[in-house]
């Protein structure tokens, strides 16, 4: 209920969603994101303090790292690092659309690993502690077209099976949110016109909400500390693969 949970891309989609339901059942929740009118709009729906915010691009290892420090020095712990920033500029690989590519690798692995690198030495001092990002259908089944995105997500679940083996002593939870489509912006990363096009009509007609996907993350935070939620894997119903 009074947990200390810090949550990056919570300026929209599934990380608003999330400090939404976690905020609204008690929790502090620390938010980053870059765009901070969002993040203040979110903040200032809740008791002055409960919600704190700051400008977070994770792509700069020392703007993570001060994100976890403020939940660190305001409320003393950190129970729950929930790495959520993501993007999707989806392409084929003959596109060769390598600035994509990097982003992707910068924000979906790299972002995630400056995260863990923020918090954990926390978590160890704390033996304690829960680690979750948000992984994808897309970390379990590739297609033509996804390949770089799918590659980061597949990345994911390799980092977080690995850091949950190790970190078996410490006490320290790992947990992936594997959504198939949802209604949210990601589909506004995505530069190519049709595929954006089509991305956003599947997502907005068929998606789970983010609400439905945050629910799933308070679901894994609210475990007895002994069980695990290493991945909640969720689509659609109408979504096959
Ligand atoms: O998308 P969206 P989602 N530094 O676009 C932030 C995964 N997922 O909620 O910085 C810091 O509404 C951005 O904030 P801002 C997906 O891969 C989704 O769907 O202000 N933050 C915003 O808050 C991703 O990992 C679907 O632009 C950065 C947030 O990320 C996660 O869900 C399916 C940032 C994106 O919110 C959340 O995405 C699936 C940076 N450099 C997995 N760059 C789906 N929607 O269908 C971006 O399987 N952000």
């Amino acid at each position: 209920k009074d947990k200390v949970v810090v949550i990056t891309g919570a300026s929209s989609g599934i990380g608003a969603a999330t400090t939404q339901v976690l905020a609204d059942a008690g929790a502090h929740v620390v938010i980053g994101a870059r765009r901070t009118a969002r993040l203040k709009t979110l903040a200032d729906k809740f008791a002055t303090g409960q919600v704190l915010y700051q400008a977070t691009d994770v792509t700069d290892k020392a703007s993570v790292q001060s994100l976890v420090d403020l939940a660190h020095t305001k409320f003393g712990h950190i129970d729950v690092l929930y790495n959520n920033a993501g993007l999707m500029p989806i392409s084929e690989i003959s596109e060769f659309k390598v600035d994509e590519w990097e982003r992707m690798i910068d924000v979906n692995i790299k972002g995630v690993l400056y995260g863990i690198a923020a918090a954990l030495p926390y978590m160890i001092q704390q033996k304690s502690g829960q680690i979750i990002t948000t992984d994808s259908v897309a970390g379990h089944v590739v297609h033509p077209g996804t390949a770089v995105y799918a590659g980061t997500k597949w990345a994911i679940q390799a980092i977080m099976d690995g850091l949950r083996q190790e970190q078996v002593a410490n006490h320290i939870r790992t947990t992936m949110i594997s959504p198939g489509a949802v209604n949210t912006e990601l589909y506004t990363t995505i530069t190519n016109p049709e595929t954006k096009a089509r991305i956003e009509k599947d997502e907005k007609e068929h998606g789970l909400s983010a609400e439905a996907v945050a629910k799933a993350v308070a679901f894994a935070i609210d475990q007895p500390e002994e069980v695990g939620i290493n991945e909640i894997l969720m689509r659609p119903i109408s979504q096959q693969v």
